[in-house]
């Protein structure tokens, strides 16, 4: 049966530092991400582009905060509707926006996970844990939350109210290479398990990844994926306002995408903190394109007939 698969933008930019992101789904789109999935045999549909209503600004303990109500506005957006894309897709598209949306999608998608019994998983490729609670932050850049929201830490009381909280021992990070104390200090606390740059320096990507997809199949999980742009080195996608060096390689991160793929367990995907206003020539949106190609089904030999053997 054809599987389908939806593309949802959230041109979200105001938990980001810089403005840019706002762009993303457009310049995701441009690049052809519609096209490429349709040739590989997925039906796809285009939802277009959520948006929140005018806010007024939310006071908060917290005095470094930026622009509050509209995260909190995305996540009353985003949750339902990545909760009904989950529901009548077999593998939605989140195209951001910077990273605060992740509060709303992977919210969303658990939920859906909650009515069908089984377990939601995460997978965060990023150079950062994002596990500031709303007190925690000293940047107040509310793309640095997201995680703490959806595993239900504490310090989120004017964040919509969490339905289906992520079990911190369902979440796996790769690409780590930015972490602050108080996220230090969650990771700890929760035991969430993190491959920094360093251990993927030392193991690769495809040992931490075989393992934590066995940990999903044996629960019968279902497996969203957050694809942060700057979970790549910069050398290869300049098009983000949080570069880190020494990030994944592009064989990595295919690899990641190309084994994600034959585990066939991913039901739904983030692709965030694209900025084009920084991009070059639109190199980074294709690269994005082209991983998601290799999440989904583009490959170079059909392995199953492929064989050494006389
Ligand atoms: N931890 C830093 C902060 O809270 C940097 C957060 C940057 N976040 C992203 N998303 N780019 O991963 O300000
Ligand atoms: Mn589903
Ligand atoms: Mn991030
Ligand atoms: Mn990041």
């Amino acid at each position: 049966m054809t599987k389908t698969c939806a593309l949802l933008g959230a041109p979200i930019e105001t938990g980001a530092s810089q403005p840019g992101c706002i762009m993303g789904p457009a310049s995701l789109r441009t690049a052809g991400l519609a096209r490429v999935l349709g040739e590989l045999g997925w039906q796809v549909s285009d939802l277009g582009d959520l948006g929140i209503p005018t806010v007024a600004p939310l006071p908060h303990a917290n005095p470094a905060l930026h622009h509050l109500a509209e995260a909190r506005a995305w996540i009353e957006a985003l949750t339902p509707a990545a909760h009904a894309a989950a529901r009548d897709h077999d593998l939605p598209i989140f195209m951001g926006g910077d990273h605060s949306m992740a509060a709303g999608t992977v919210a969303g998608v658990a939920r859906h996970a909650a009515d069908l019994g089984r377990p939601q998983f995460v997978l965060w490729l990023d150079a950062h844990p994002d596990l500031h609670s709303l007190h925690s932050t000293t940047s107040g850049n509310l793309h640095g939350t997201p995680v703490a929201y959806f595993t239900g830490a504490e310090g989120f009381d004017a964040y919509p109210t969490l339905t289906h909280a992520v079990d911190p021992e369902n979440v796996c990070m790769m690409g780590i290479r930015s972490v602050d104390p108080a996220e230090q200090a969650r990771i700890t606390d929760t035991g969430i398990e993190v491959h920094d740059m360093r251990a993927i320096d030392e193991t690769g990507v495809l040992a931490p990844l075989r393992a934590f997809l066995a940990r999903v199949a044996k629960a019968n999980g279902l497996l969203h994926v957050s694809f942060d742009v700057d979970f790549l080195d910069p050398g290869i996608a300049p098009a983000v306002g949080t570069t880190v060096p020494g990030g994944a390689t592009f064989r990595e991160a295919h690899l990641i995408m190309e084994e994600l793929c034959d585990s066939g367990l991913v039901t739904s995907l983030d692709l965030v903190e694209l900025n084009p206003f920084l991009d070059e020539r639109g190199r980074t949106a294709s690269l994005l394109c082209d991983l998601t190609a290799s999440l989904m089904g583009r490959r170079v030999l059909d392995r199953m007939t492929r064989s050494f053997a006389a």
